[in-house]
């Protein structure tokens, strides 16, 4: 347990899961306290089955008995069902739709290629998935720059983390330990812009408080690789 007087509000989620991270940040940028209850994922609890039988995957949150499943969705629950500032998500429907947006291509898009990435034996097949990933981050770079109009996409409202921002910080702020036990995948000469937004994020400090420790991190992705 991670943390006391959590008036019914538990995660279930695992150490190496940077989805269960975005829940963590979010509640703690509410101010919400929670219970943590570590899942081994490859020997899943009947509760973590019970809660989440559709996808059986973490992070689920549980908020007075009541599960909500899917990290995005467990974000949006958090910003309306605790209101207060900060805010996830702009209130204007329009803007809202496009940070939606922006934040399905990641994980519909960028993860399912790092994932591939994780699983790859190295050599050209892998070589080819880190191509794959610079266009679609390419994509990203410029597409959120022509839906925002600015330089940088909305990862911050101020100085807190707002909902693509917390979106974005899973999977590529563990772009080190890829690098250490794999290859390079992040490269700044292609995309500069991005690894610059991943690095601003690395500096937060939920972001740096939440990440998976970096050498277990390491010593994990070296064993899925052997
Ligand atoms: N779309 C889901 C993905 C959840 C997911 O991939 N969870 C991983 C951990 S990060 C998991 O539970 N893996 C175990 C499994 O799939 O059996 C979300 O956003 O919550």
């Amino acid at each position: 347990m991670e943390q006391s007087d959590h008036e019914g509000v538990v995660i279930y989620g695992s150490w190496i899961s940077s989805l269960t991270a975005r829940v963590k940040i979010a509640l703690k940028l509410k101010g919400i306290d929670y219970e943590y209850v570590e899942e081994d994922i490859t020997n899943k609890s009947q509760m973590l089955l019970s809660y989440n039988p559709v996808h059986k995957q973490v992070p689920i949150l549980v908020h007075q008995g009541r599960p909500v499943v899917e990290s995005q969705v467990i974000l949006e629950y958090i910003d309306e069902n605790w209101s207060n500032a900060p805010k996830l998500l702009p209130e204007d429907p329009y803007e809202k739709a496009k940070i939606r947006f922006w934040a399905k291509f990641f994980d519909d898009k960028i993860i399912p290629v790092i994932q591939a990435i994780l699983r790859s034996k190295s050599g050209e097949g892998r070589e080819s998935l880190i191509q794959e990933l610079s266009e679609t981050i390419k994509v990203f770079e410029e597409g959120t720059k022509r839906d925002f109009g600015q330089e940088s996409p909305p990862l911050f409202n101020g100085d807190s983390l707002g909902f693509l921002g917390i979106v974005v910080s899973s999977y590529v702020c563990s772009y080190k330990a890829i690098h250490e036990a794999f290859s390079t995948i992040l490269i700044a000469e292609k995309n500069p812009a991005f690894l610059s937004w991943v690095n601003e994020l690395l500096e937060h400090p939920l972001v740096e408080e939440t990440q998976p420790p970096h050498d277990k991190l390491v010593a994990r992705f070296k064993l899925l690789q052997a």
